[in-house]
């Protein structure tokens, strides 16, 4: 590693400020006054992160958490590119990350297919690679390790906690209809919120999907969707939202439409994420349920990659704590929400 520290402060200028003029939307996270060096030192730990993008709430407390970890005060010499929702850019990103030699490269894949070619090309390039929030199908010798959430297991808690609350409603032979919003088509967090949700309701004759779409984790496109699954259906009594940012949309297009969702409201709303925005619904019972998913995984790569740099083991594959919402327990943690 002494040895690549040594090369690479050259070579790090030199692409530095290439790939700062080329691409406009990648920075070196240390903003270098001219008499700091504007490169790393060798003592310290070069990052490589590639962010998919900016598309949520959920996003940019995951970006956040990221930055307040690998700072130079601990150590780290941060490099962070924004993809904007293109996978191209992101392998770009990495493809730059190797020729500048970082130490390791850290990236959310914003689907999880087509990733082999430049995963090989890291590991030729002897740099561990960590994947955060989504994964990858590439085979797992490829990357070092995987830190994010059980995103099948956030699919079945939204259907074990619809179980219970129709049992609750009487609702356990009437046809119940349900419209899903989905996130991204082929990333991990869609497909595996939706497989979850789809084990749980293979159990129940009398739950019938109206409609599955995608609405891409974004407001607009979630009231887009929602507008169109209002003309169509007249009698939704389910609304599955896979995540916050969506959800936002939906309520507009519902109270557009004249009618109400939650804790005694015309429409059952399953919502995921947890951010502090859509809690507040849950405490005011706009929400009826909000599926927490963790964005804030910067302490978890933070001590992967402190354990590598002490020549430690690490595990392939690593999930994060996480809860459900309810008016029952919001309350316990929106004070203290810092996303
Ligand atoms: C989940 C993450 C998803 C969030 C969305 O880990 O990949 O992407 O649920 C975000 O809010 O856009």
């Amino acid at each position: 590693m002494e040895r690549k520290r040594r090369m690479r402060g050259y070579i790090v200028v030199c692409l530095l400020f290439a790939l700062l003029m080329s691409t406009g939307c990648t920075s070196a996270q240390q903003d270098f006054s001219s008499e700091e060096r504007p490169y790393p030192d060798e003592n310290m730990t070069v990052i490589g992160v590639s962010q998919l993008g900016s598309e949520s709430m959920w996003r940019s407390a995951n970006t956040a958490s990221i930055q307040q970890v690998f700072t130079k005060e601990n150590g780290y010499f941060l490099m962070y590119n924004n993809a904007r929702q293109k996978q191209e850019n992101q392998i770009k990103a990495i493809r730059s990350f190797i020729s500048q030699q970082v130490d390791y490269i850290i990236f959310s894949p914003i689907v999880e297919s087509g990733w082999d070619t430049v995963l090989k090309e890291a590991k030729e390039a002897k740099i561990p690679v960590i994947i955060m929030d989504r994964n990858v199908d590439s085979d797992p010798s490829l990357y070092t390790a995987w830190v994010g959430s059980d995103f099948t297991e956030e699919g079945r808690n939204a259907g074990r906690w619809l179980e219970e609350e129709l049992k609750g409603k009487n609702f356990s032979h009437s046809q119940v209809n349900i419209v899903i919003l989905q996130g991204t088509p082929g990333s991990t967090a869609m497909l595996g919120r939706t497989e979850g949700f789809q084990t749980v309701a293979d159990r129940h004759e009398n739950w019938n999907i109206l409609a599955c779409e995608n609405a891409d984790f974004t407001t607009a496109k979630g009231k887009e969707v929602m507008s169109k699954y209002l003309k169509k259906y007249s009698d939704i009594d389910v609304i599955v939202s896979q995540n916050d940012d969506m959800t936002i949309g939906v309520l507009q297009a519902i109270s557009e439409a004249g009618y109400t969702t939650g804790t005694g409201g015309d429409m059952t709303l399953i919502s995921f994420d947890g951010t502090k925005s859509a809690l507040e619904k849950v405490k005011s019972g706009l929400i009826n349920v909000d599926i927490e998913c963790n964005p804030l995984l910067g302490p978890y790569l933070e001590e992967i990659v402190r354990k590598l740099e002490n020549g430690e083991p690490v595990d392939k594959i690593n999930y994060v704590e996480e809860k459900i919402f309810t008016q029952k327990n919001v309350l316990s943690v929106l004070d203290n929400r810092i996303y």
